[in-house]
């Protein structure tokens, strides 16, 4: 029996279908009940506009058990189907991928996978700095300077509000959230006197879907 047959109407169907196969392909993703490295793939997924599920676990005993855990570690991303992912930058790539968030072309992919990584630098400074007063202050008064001044000459040179070429990606999403991240754990790392990077922080947060997530996640220290 064809689809018009069924209701003698193609669209209805079709629009259906993909509603079905929407639910089916609905992913999971499993992490502590923190940001941590959950949060980058969480915001990839909420930026994808996709349904997805977020679930928040206080511990990961059970997962380890089951086998289902490659490495031991979460973040991990399921599908129905019975595919699934570990590594935070693999889920994000995965997710950028499918959902045009990883450029248009490969030079553009090569780039927002060189800013992912120079974040995830950063990310790294900011949490060597936890229990370090002197590594604090190196923190504030060099290392980030430095970045801030690595990301503001980027965002120049790119002229967009984006850090590749003239759409958002994957990227921009990781810096916003080291950005983020790294202003809680020290509070006086300010973006201030580098205004290119102070209004793309600005700006990815106050994307629509983000900033509904923004409001709307549950709120955790860490
Ligand atoms: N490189 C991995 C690191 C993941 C990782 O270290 N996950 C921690 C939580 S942040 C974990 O699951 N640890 C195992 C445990 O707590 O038993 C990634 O980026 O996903």
């Amino acid at each position: 029996m064809t689809k018009a047959d069924v209701t003698g109407n193609n669209h209805t169907l079709e629009v259906r279908d993909t509603e079905q196969t929407m639910a089916q392909e609905k992913p999971t993703l499993t992490y502590f009940a923190r940001r941590g490295l959950g949060e980058m793939p969480r915001l990839i997924l909420v930026e994808s506009g996709i349904e997805w599920t977020d679930n928040r676990v206080d511990t990961i005993d059970d997962l380890k058990a089951s086998g289902k855990l490659p490495y031991g570690q979460v973040p991990l991303l399921e599908y129905p189907d019975g595919f699934s992912i570990s590594q935070s930058g693999a889920i994000v790539r995965h997710i950028a991928r499918q959902h045009g968030l990883y450029g248009k072309n490969d030079k553009e992919a090569a780039e927002a996978d060189m800013v992912f990584d120079g974040a995830n630098d950063l990310r790294l400074h900011s949490r060597a700095t936890i229990g370090n007063d002197t590594l604090r202050e190196k923190f504030i008064s060099e290392v980030l300077p430095k970045w801030l001044g690595f990301f503001e000459a980027h965002l120049k040179k790119n002229g967009s509000s984006y850090f590749v070429g003239h759409d958002i990606t994957f990227a921009d999403i990781a810096v916003y959230n080291t950005f983020y991240n790294m202003q809680i754990l020290i509070p006086a790392a300010k973006l201030e006197g580098f205004p290119l990077c102070q209004k793309h922080f600005e700006s990815i947060a106050s994307r629509p879907r983000i900033a509904e997530y923004l409001k709307s996640r549950p709120y955790t220290a860490t």
